[in-house]
Order: structure tokens, then sequence, then C-alpha cells
């Protein structure tokens, strides 16, 4: 047994196209549903406004401009020594509205320079398809994944980055976190691929559950079809991973949390196993919810399965079993509850590093496939000092503790792990919220939650920090 990670081992950074980029009518590029959010809050959920409002704020319009700025920032990448970049193409730019039949040219060359930009620096580019991004115009005219149309329209789409980009990417993955959806009772439309904002009054368990189903289908065919056009592709699926403790040792609580284990998850098992688990199909026949599903879906998803799981870690959450859920239906809107254990973010999100070793052994003991941790990181406000230092020390004990946990995963536990690329290791747009001021990144960016900045980069103390662990392969945290 090695007392370290493997060599090799993919230390990275992970950022997502409409979150940094900016641009957003440039270069050919369509509308997306992140063109249409505006800024919100830890208490104010970001508005979904009805096409372009003049006037309003939205923060992913220019974002950090990284769409000019690339460049730079990626020689900023090969100085802090990123052994990979994971990154989203944006679909906009390459399809803008989503129902075309020919590409943006525009487009297609951007990621070329830009992936070339990153292999000329050492830097592996790792590709989620679909990361909050679905043009405007899908769910304005198809519903996005409401309708059966749109898995041709997304796997077009991948079709035609799997066939420019094949010996650039090795690395893809499809939904970045196709679970969120699972907690359709919160208004969680900035956190979804699915192109789907509830209207009054509607089934939302239903239209979650069909539209889940066509983009399990659209993410197997992609599968299918990526490793016709390169048989050497590693095709992922990409979870968000929040493991669900019981609020006590009491059997009803355990069972709970174990039930909602099953609704959060059962993504993976389809992505997996190539099928639904049981439990889900009975839950949905005590539901009355008959989904669309054919038997060439049946086919896809038995022929798409995943070659990893990708997954993002941020927190853990804790459940407790209410005497009047008598069927143990989880609803993460009503059934969660605090952890006494734990301390929390600005934002509430529970710091959990223990969480992290816990849910890298759920999967493995789950679905014994290779694990990648494509997102992991500390939401916080940075202050500048005056000589424009940057002293992020909550930052680095979060992460260091993390790593900490996942070094234990595969040298004490054996866990199968390709690689660890926090999240927003430059600052950008917070999906949850739109907000600027709640940073991740190793890299600040100089801009605030108005808009207003010089888009200066500037190295925090977790630069310096981070570039040593990736030298020395995880052993100086
Ligand atoms: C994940 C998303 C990212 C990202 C991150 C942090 O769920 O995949 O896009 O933004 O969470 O969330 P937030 O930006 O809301 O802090």
């Amino acid at each position: 047994m090695k007392n370290k990670l493997p060599e090799g081992f993919l230390w990275g950074g992970a950022v997502a196209a409409h979150q940094l980029e900016g641009g957003w009518k440039e270069g050919g590029k369509g509308i997306s549903v992140a063109d249409v959010m505006t800024v919100g809050s830890v208490n104010k959920p970001r508005e979904i406004t009805d096409g372009v409002i003049p006037g309003k704020n939205y923060p992913n319009h220019e974002a950090i401009d990284f769409y000019h700025k690339y460049k730079e920032d990626i020689a900023l990448f090969a100085d802090l020594g990123l052994k990979c970049f994971r990154t989203s193409i944006a679909w906009t730019r390459i399809f803008p509205k989503g129902d075309e039949l020919e590409p943006n040219d525009e487009g297609l060359k951007f990621y070329d320079d830009l992936f070339d930009e990153c292999l000329k620096n050492g830097i592996e580019p790792i590709v989620t398809l679909s990361h909050f991004e679905m043009p405007y115009h899908l769910v304005i005219e198809y519903g996005g994944f409401r309708n059966r149309k749109t898995i041709e329209f997304f796997v077009r789409f991948a079709k035609v980055c799997f066939e420019r980009y094949k010996d650039k990417v090795k690395y893809w993955m499809t939904f970045n976190e196709i679970n969120n959806q699972a907690n359709f009772n919160e208004d969680f439309a900035p956190f979804t691929n699915s192109g789907i904002v509830y209207k009054e009054g509607e089934n939302r368990e239903a239209i979650m559950y069909q539209a889940a189903h066509y983009e399990l289908v659209a993410s197997a065919r992609a599968v299918i079809l990526g490793k016709k056009i390169n048989p050497d592709f590693e095709i992922g699926c990409m979870i968000a991973m929040v493991p669900l403790y019981p609020k006590t040792c009491k059997p009803e609580d355990v069972l709970m949390a174990q039930k909602a284990m099953e609704k959060r998850y059962y993504f993976t098992d389809v992505h997996v196993h190539g099928s639904y688990p049981n439990h889900i199909l009975r839950y949905l026949n005590r539901k009355g919810i008959k989904l669309d599903f054919t038997e060439k879906d049946k086919e896809e998803l038995e022929n798409g399965v995943v070659d990893y799981i990708g997954f993002s870690y941020y927190m853990s959450k804790v459940v407790e079993h209410k005497e009047s859920n008598k069927f143990f239906d989880y609803d993460e809107s009503k059934d969660i509850v605090k952890n006494e254990y734990v301390k929390a973010s600005d934002w509430g999100w529970q710091i959990d590093p223990v969480g992290l070793r816990y849910s890298l052994n759920w999967f493995t003991d789950m679905y014994n496939l290779p694990l990648f941790i494509v997102e992991n990181g500390f939401g916080a406000y940075d202050k500048v000092e005056e000589d424009g230092s940057i002293h992020d020390d909550y930052r680095i004990e979060y992460l260091k503790a993390h790593i900490e946990q996942m070094k234990l995963a595969v040298i004490e536990d054996g866990v199968n792990l390709i690689g660890y690329t926090p999240w927003g290791f430059i600052d950008l747009v917070s999906a949850g919220t739109g907000e600027m001021e709640k940073r991740y990144g190793f890299i600040y960016v100089d801009k605030d939650n108005q808009g207003k900045g010089t888009l200066k980069r500037s190295k925090k103390d977790s630069f310096y920090w981070y570039k040593e662990v990736i030298e020395s392969n995880g052993e100086n945290l």
C-alpha cells in the first residue's frame, strides 16, 4: 500500500463557461438561460426574467471576461501548476438557438483556441457539455427538457463537440449535477440543465421525473456516440454529492436518510447500471406518474453507461423523519435539519470534510467505478489589504481539511480517484446567487456584485498554498 496519491493524479481547477466567459453576444453566441438571470443574494433567489430586460444587472453577460482574457488567465493557471482545467462548452456559442442544423464556426474556433492554449501550457482540458446554460430559445420554443425533442438538440451539440475536439479532450461529462433537479420543490432553476421553470399549480414532480428521464437518455445517447467517435474517450456523469445523514440513530431517521439517498442518487444508478432501480419504479407507480419511456430509451440507457463518476462536494445535510411521513417520501424542502456537529459558511453551507471521505467510500461501495472530484471549495467574502494582498486562510483551512480526507479515502480505503479540481479557482459569478462576492478563487478578480471593478487578477494566499500542494502531489498541505 502506497502512502501517496498516484503519479499523474489530475490536480486542477473547475469553472463553467457562463460563470466566467462573458462575451455573451460575441462570436455569434446566442442567449442562454444564464443570460436572463439577475443577481440575487443569500436570502433572495435570482430572478429569471422574461427575456433580457434593459437596465437590469445580469452578471453572466460580462462575468470576468475570460472570453477576451483567457490567454493571460491560462498563463496564471500554468504558473499555479494546474495539470488540468475543467470548463464547459457554452451550448449557445456552438448552436446559438439550439435547434439549428449547422453549428456556429466562430464558437467552435473559440474552444479550439482555448484548448490549444491549455495544451500548450501543459494543462489538460476536462469538459462538461451542459453546465446550466441551455439556449434560451429551447426554453421558450420547446419547454427545455419537458420536450423529447430536446434530446436530439443536445445530442447534435454533443456530436459536434466530440468530433471537433476528439484529439484535444479525453475526459468529458454530460450534464453537470444532473441530480439537483430532485429538489423540485425548491425554486432551483439556476442549478439545473433542464431549462424548466415551474408554473403555479403544476405537478412539479411528474415534470421533473420526465425531464430527468429525457436528460438521462440524452446522456446515454451521447456516450454511445462519443465512444464511436473516439474509443479512448472517458465519458462520465456529474453528480451533486450531498450525503444525507440521519438526525439520530432512531431507526426511522436512519431509514429516512436511506430513502432520501435513494431519491437523490438514483440518477447515478441509471448512468452507471443503465437501468432504473426498483425503488424509483415503485415510487412512480404509487404516485401515478407514467413516464414516456420507450424500448429504444431502454436500450440506449443500457448501452450508454458512463466510464467514471464525476461529482461535486461542498457539504453534507441532515434528514429527520416526521411521523406524518408514512411512506418515508423525501422532500428536501421539508426534511432537512441543522447538523449540530459542524459549522457552516456565510451562505449556510455546512462544512464537513469527513463527509468527503464518506462520499468517496459510498460511491465506491455502490458503483465501484473510478471517481473524479470535479468541484469542491469554499465560497467566502475576501478582503483586499492596502498592499493588494488577500489573506484567505479560511479557504486554505477548508481545502486542506478536505484534501486530507480525500487522501485518507485513497490511501487508507483504496478508493480509485482520478483527480481533484476545486471549484471557481479563479473568482467568478456564483451560480446560485449571481453574486461576484461569493468568492471561491485562488485568483482574485476585481469586480463587485454591482458589476463594478477593473477585472484585474491577483493572487491570493491560497494561490501559493495550492501551488505547493500540486508540486508535492498532495504531500505538503
Ligand atoms: C455547483 C455548480 C457550480 C457552482 C457551485 C457553487 O452546484 O456546479 O456551477 O457555482 O455549485 O455554487 P454557488 O456558485 O452558488 O456558490
